[in-house]
């Protein structure tokens, strides 16, 4: 735990202490925590959609698992369009540690990432995201418009 010192104006306190009241927080430190998660988690889905994103995903999984390496590597050929590049450390006897960069519509890398995860035999499957700046011009041919992306970045 640590403690940080926020400063709120007036009215949002009000509002956040009728929060409290309302849901029976027992502290505001509680009431904060739950709010901010909740920040957290709707920050995370901004990534998704149609935006495009980058993102590390980051798993071990034992090279030995029965018919596991020969699914990963399926369904990295079924998504090629998405992973940019892997590499591959032999961490020990049995378990291999892989860290992929892939590129694409959130939502599609999303799904990828959280299928890998998923995998039985996959460990430790971790992905960040991190929300792609868009190229002036870009040759990957869904042909919509990026604008208002760029506008809200740009007011943030
Ligand atoms: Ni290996």
């Amino acid at each position: 735990m640590q403690r940080v010192t926020v400063t709120l104006d007036d009215d949002l306190m009000a509002d956040l202490d009728r929060i409290i009241a309302a849901r029976g927080y027992q502290n505001r430190s509680e009431a904060v925590r739950d709010l901010a998660r909740t920040g957290l988690a709707q920050a995370a889905g901004e990534v998704a959609g149609t935006r495009s994103c980058v993102a590390t995903l980051m798993y071990v999984y034992d090279h030995e698992a029965r018919e596991l390496p020969k699914r990963l590597t399926r369904g990295f050929h079924r998504h090629h369009d998405l992973s940019l590049a892997t590499l591959h450390v032999h961490l020990d006897e049995e378990s291999c540690l892989e860290v992929t960069v892939l590129k694409g519509h959130g939502n599609e890398v999303q799904s990828f990432a959280n299928g890998v995860i998923a995998e039985r035999g996959v460990r430790h499957g971790h992905v960040v995201y991190i929300p792609a700046p868009e190229p002036a011009a870009h040759s990957h041919g869904h042909g919509h418009s990026h604008a208002r992306g760029r506008r809200r970045r740009r007011a943030a």
